[in-house]
């Protein structure tokens, strides 16, 4: 059975004073783990400039985030892309686990598919590129330093494992941009953080997830493909210890992953899958948009309905408020793909002449 999304009451108040908060402790609780409060730490920032000038007048820096408490630091860094003609233009920032991962060989490149800079800059947005690993290992073995160590996160069944702290990185990064418009965005395992990140971080404002399958946007019971046990056997480090209490206990668990679409409404979102990635189920996170969809008719967003079937290579719902594709092919992120996702973005940022205007950004 599929846990109800609205519990006991169906109303707007009900949602957003209760079971949105109950939703979210329930996914600290039994899949990602808690986030530990972000009081007690210290975060700064310094942005510096890069003179590598590839001809477009793209400018191109390296921000580091540095995080300290208790006699203790630890840094990560961004790459910033920004395009001079729309200074303090909205941001779309990548996060990006991979730039340690030896079986993505180009993370480092300017334009890797899974983040056309080229593009993304050409349209006015600024380019950030969130290089999460380096907060937390994706490793078993060593995911237990660098921020973990920081915030003294202590071993437990409930304690965030490394989609926890990718998500939470994010949101550092997104202190930094705190009055711009946030797209953000994740590939696979960044597609999961992203999601995670955006359910909890109210100042993201639109989010893109790509591929995110088991554990991102894909319901989790009667999924195909890869389960929570094959998740938490290769990948003991991205939940929470107490997730893997649910291999092949699925129905036990009380959150399905609608749920945590859901607690992005009513932001913008958009979930993509690729055909052949049977290991992710399109069919399982199409149908999860459709049942997150119930929360954004409470906010009078456009959903998907129920009746809507998924067309290849075409938008479902271009221009509502939860959209999905399908894109032939296999688990990756295209070009293509982000062409799809930038008219969806365009359209909720106002950036209709596919260029942005200076100055018609919202300002915190
Ligand atoms: C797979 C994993 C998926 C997905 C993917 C990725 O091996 O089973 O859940 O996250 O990795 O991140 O590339």
């Amino acid at each position: 059975m599929i846990p109800e999304i609205f519990g006991y009451g169906t109303g707007f108040y009900a949602w957003e004073t209760e079971r949105r908060i109950k939703i979210l402790d329930l996914f600290q609780e039994h899949v990602y783990g808690y986030t530990p409060s972000v009081e007690c730490l210290q975060v700064d920032h310094t942005l510096v400039r890069i003179n590598r000038d590839q001809g477009d007048g793209i400018e191109e820096s390296l921000l580091t985030t540095r995080i300290s408490a208790n006699n203790l630091e630890t840094s990560f860094r961004s790459r910033v892309f920004n395009n001079p003609l729309t200074p303090g233009g909205p941001v779309i920032l990548m996060i990006d686990p991979f730039t340690h991962n030896p079986s993505i060989p180009h993370s480092q490149d300017r334009n890797y598919n899974q983040f056309p800079i080229d593009i993304i800059t050409r349209q006015g947005y600024t380019a950030v590129c969130a290089q999460v690993d380096e907060a937390c290992l994706d490793d078993p073995d060593l995911y237990q330093k660098g921020i973990y160590e920081v915030t003294q996160s202590k071993e437990g069944s409930s304690t965030w494992g490394a989609i926890g702290v990718w998500a939470w990185a994010a949101s550092r990064v997104i202190d930094y941009f705190s009055d711009r418009r946030i797209a953000v965005s994740g590939f696979s395992r960044g597609g999961k953080s992203a999601l995670w990140c955006a359910a909890q971080d109210p100042r993201v404002d639109l989010v893109i997830s790509s591929s995110s399958g088991c554990s991102g946007a894909a319901m989790t019971r009667g999924k195909t493909g890869e389960q929570i046990a094959d998740i938490t056997r290769s990948f003991p480090h991205w939940m929470c210890r107490k997730y893997a209490d649910y291999a092949d206990q699925e129905d036990a668990l009380p959150v399905d992953q609608h749920m945590l679409l859901a607690c992005i409404a009513p932001r913008p979102l958009y979930v993509s899958s690729s055909s052949e990635d049977t290991w992710a189920d399109p069919y399982k996170e199409f149908e999860s948009v459709v049942l997150a969809s119930s929360v954004y008719a409470l906010y009078e967003k456009l959903g998907i309905s129920s009746g809507s079937e998924i067309t290849l290579d075409t938008t479902v719902n271009p221009d509502g408020w939860i959209a999905y594709h399908n894109r032939t092919g296999e688990h990756s992120c295209r070009i293509t793909d982000w062409e799809l996702y930038l008219s969806f973005i365009d359209k909720h940022f106002q950036n209709t002449e596919g260029i942005l205007s200076v100055g018609s950004f919202r300002s915190v």
